[in-house]
């Protein structure tokens, strides 16, 4: 067979959404680079897809059906670690696992799950089943459509996601009404770029080579961060903010501009709504109130205020840490309400950037066909919040949770309150199936595995969110063993179940084409066919906004389709019931929440009143090289993060007789877990810093989210990761 270079699109839940190319030799792929036409993945990819051909081809991969013969949990796989709790590169392999699983066919696994599902809901209604699903693969398609027909037609309970972003996303869109963000080409126009709760390097780092070009020009970096990240380590300035109090820092900066007639009145008075509620407002936020809250000095809000609103254009790329504390939705809508006051929405290179997934709106009815859900029903589906599913599993009734359908995802590492999930995981009348890459913290209490296929492996559509080029991306290889894509799953399980309505018949393509098939005008003119000739495709917005010096200016190899920049926000148009820029939302009043902005510290925080027991604040963040708990079991990616350690100042260190290097026990009224202490300058005093990883792969066989919080965010019902409280003291070794 000949040699063939294959265009996929990485469908990690990453905002690059990178176009990559694989090269493919007697139907092995042999190697995975960058896209070079790729006008933002400039031909290279990240440390951890890089090494992609690792993951595909590890002995470790779940390539068939299996069925469990022994008790749940990870008793079996704590064989594999080294008595001292440091766990070996990745358990348990196929060869080892033969004590747990029994392999079955996939007739007899579909027939299984069948037969469970039919006795489960005859006896108790079908809402006692509960998809579990979130961001194994963002493709449009393997992400969110046979499935969820599925599920639909099943009646099953419905998951409500996120546990990620939804407080961010609501704060956004109360302001703004759409998730539309600051094309990544134009921040090489920006002269001042905040990057606020965002780390580019290790999460989003397709947008860096802009930002280098832009600081060659004159820009300056400012970082937000309570985590001294290799962003904030080479940034022009470095803000380090206690967790959580972003909202306040927001506020007083508006008190600043406002109050010093920084703002852009024009824009303000043709755009948004209750600029004099706002005014008003934010007089109670003088930086010298909120420098209490976010240790950030007065002078320094100040002079970021100033800076922000008159060296221009300038550009705040906020991401999502911002938003996973307590009041993390109200702290994006204040954020969001900066670039409105002081009208940089007008200018290329301007604006703010959380994400651009708004821009995509496919044809998501097409895809997931809500109208398959049973008729006659007087009400919704039960719905279950995916954050709380300890709380799920333990306590509901009505009807409990008596199966968990759990693909692209892995709860039992990245759900908070982790004691809590595993207790329910462990039940023995709940029937697990796991659809599966690999042998995860979450197989460990399956009764069913199933083989999942990767991207190299099967076809979808993929959108973005940190950009707007759309993308085919195409089979590579043919799947390994015996994997199957989440639509031929959910496609072969519909057909078992006896469900006749003609999409479960729909071929990948026709999904493609129906997904596309959207009355977004910014979808016009892309078919499947285009996409596939010409591998991206931006967004189609046409040439309203020409600007002469842009085309040259942009990336190197792009071929947009038109090369004007987006800028949604020029003239108005904001999404929001008003149609201006909402200071004042009756939306947030409905919600009893502040109807302008306010900050409410975190309950759980120093300044929440709860601080005595446990003083200090957790971040529990994500590792730099793993995609949340994805590729945390792969030993050439494990190799460049250093594990197990938790990091802390000396101030908090010498005063718990804690030295670097020493064991500690991090502990809360929710568990403990025993890492290293890095006395490293990481974090101010105060803070302490772990990062996400497989349970079964950290000392103790648990993970940072023992100790994190089941409370939702104030906004959206999201996971509150950083607002959290714990205690370290020095322990003698690991347990
Ligand atoms: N390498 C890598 N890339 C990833 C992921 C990964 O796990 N690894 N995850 C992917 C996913 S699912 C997502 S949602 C995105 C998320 O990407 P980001 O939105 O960047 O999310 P986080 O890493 O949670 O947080 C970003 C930064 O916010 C900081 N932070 C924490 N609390 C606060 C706070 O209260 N205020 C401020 N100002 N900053 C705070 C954290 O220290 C962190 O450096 O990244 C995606 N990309
Ligand atoms: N402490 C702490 N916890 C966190 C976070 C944090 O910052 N700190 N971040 C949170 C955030 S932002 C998010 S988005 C969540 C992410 O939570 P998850 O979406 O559960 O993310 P992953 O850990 O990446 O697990 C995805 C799993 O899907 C599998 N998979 C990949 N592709 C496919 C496929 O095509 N089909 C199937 N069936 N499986 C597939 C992978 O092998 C992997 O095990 O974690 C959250 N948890
Ligand atoms: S994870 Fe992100 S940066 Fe890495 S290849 Fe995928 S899209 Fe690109
Ligand atoms: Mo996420």
């Amino acid at each position: 067979m000949a040699k063939q270079v294959v265009h996929a699109a990485c469908p990690h839940d990453c905002p690059d959404a990178c176009g990559v190319l694989i090269t493919v030799e007697d139907g092995r792929a042999t190697k995975i680079q960058g896209d070079p036409g790729h006008p933002v993945t400039q031909g290279f990819l990240c440390a951890k897809v890089a090494k992609y051909l690792d993951r595909v081809y590890s002995p470790d991969r779940v390539l068939y059906p299996m069925r469990r013969i022994a008790a749940k949990g990870v008793a079996a796989a704590q064989q594999s670690f080294a008595p001292h709790g440091q766990p070996r590169a990745a358990v348990p392999t196929q060869a080892e696992s033969t004590q747990i699983w029994q392999r079955i066919t996939w007739d007899e696994a579909l027939d299984e799950i069948v037969s469970r599902f039919r006795k489960i809901t005859a006896e108790f209604g079908s809402e006692a089943i509960l998809p579990y699903s979130y961001g194994g693969t963002l493709g449009a398609l393997n992400g969110a459509s046979m499935d969820r027909r599925f599920f639909n037609r099943l009646g099953a309970s419905e998951l409500e996601r996120t546990i990620c972003s939804s407080a961010g996303e609501a704060g956004l869109e109360s302001v703004m009404g759409v998730k539309l963000g600051t094309e990544p080409e134009q921040f090489i126009h920006s002269r001042y770029i905040i990057a606020w709760a965002s780390n580019i390097h290790g999460n989003n780092v397709h947008l860096w080579p802009y930002i280098v070009e832009a600081r060659r020009r004159g820009a300056k970096l400012v970082v937000i961060d309570p985590y001294r990240t290799r962003t904030a380590a080479c940034a022009d300035w470095y803000l380090p903010i206690n967790p959580g109090t972003d909202g306040a820092l927001a506020l007083a900066m508006m008190h600043v501009i406002i109050g010093e007639g920084l703002h852009d009145a024009d824009y303000v008075a043709r755009h948004t709504l209750g600029f004099d509620e706002l005014r008003e407002k934010v007089k109670a936020y003088p930086p010298e109130r909120a420098a209490q809250w976010t240790g950030i000095a007065a002078k320094d809000i100040y002079k970021l205020a100033r800076e922000y609103a008159t060296v221009r254009p300038s550009v705040i790329r906020v991401n999502y840490g911002v938003q996973r504390s307590e009041g993390g939705g109200m702290a994006t809508r204040a954020i969001s309400m900066l670039p409105c006051i002081i009208g940089s929405l007008k200018e290329v290179g301007g604006g703010i950037h959380l994400s651009t997934s708004g821009a995509f709106d496919l044809n998501k009815d097409a895809l997931r066909r809500p109208d398959l859900k049973p008729e006659g029903s007087d009400r919704p589906s039960r719905v279950v919040s995916m954050v709380r599913l300890g709380e799920a599993l333990n306590t509901l009734t009505g009807p409990p949770v008596k199966a968990l359908f759990v693909y692209s995802s892995n709860p039992a590492a990245v759900c908070p309150n982790h004691n809590e999930v595993v207790r329910g995981l462990r039940r023995p009348d709940l029937f697990t199936v796991v659809h599966e890459q690999f042998f995860t913290d979450t197989t460990d209490y399956a009764d069913i595995v199933l083989p999942a296929t990767t991207f190299f492996e099967h076809k979808d559509l993929q959108t973005a969110y940190g950009h707007y080029y759309l993308q085919v991306s195409d089979q590579a290889i043919e799947p390994l063993g015996e994997c199957r894509a989440n639509v031929e799953v959910f496609r072969a399980l519909a057909e078992r179940m006896g469900f006749n309505d003609p999409c479960f018949g729909e071929s990948v393509d026709e999904m493609i084409d129906g997904a596309l098939a959207s009355s977004n005008p910014w979808l016009q003119g892309i078919s499947r066919e285009r996409l596939q000739r010409e591998r991206q495709v931006r967004l189609n917005f046409g040439c309203q906004f020409p600007v002469s010096s842009f085309q040259s200016e942009t990336a190197q190899g792009a071929s947009h389709d038109c090369e004007a920049p987006f800028l949604p926000f020029v003239n108005g148009n904001f999404r929001t019931p008003s149609g201006k820029a909402e200071l004042y939302s009756e939306a947030m009043k409905a919600l009893g929440l502040d109807p302008v902005a306010g900050f409410t510290p975190p309950a759980e925080s120093r300044h929440g009143g709860q601080g005595n027991a446990f003083p200090l604040e957790l971040l529990a963040r994500k590792a730099d090289n793993f995609m949340n708990s994805t590729f945390a079991n792969q030993p050439s990616i494990r190799e460049m993060e250093e594990m197990d350690l938790l990091e802390m100042h000396s101030a908090d260190a010498w005063a718990r007789g804690i030295a670097d290097g020493d064991v500690v026990r991090v502990h809360n009224g929710r568990g403990e877990i025993f890492l290293k202490a890095r006395v490293d300058g990481a974090v101010q005093a105060g803070v302490v810093s772990a990062r996400l990883s497989w349970a079964k792969l950290s000392p103790g066989f648990r993970n940072i989210n023992v100790l994190t919080s089941e409370k939702l965010s104030d906004l959206g019902n999201s996971a509150t990761f950083y607002s959290v409280l714990v205690e370290v003291e020095s322990s003698k070794s690991f347990p």
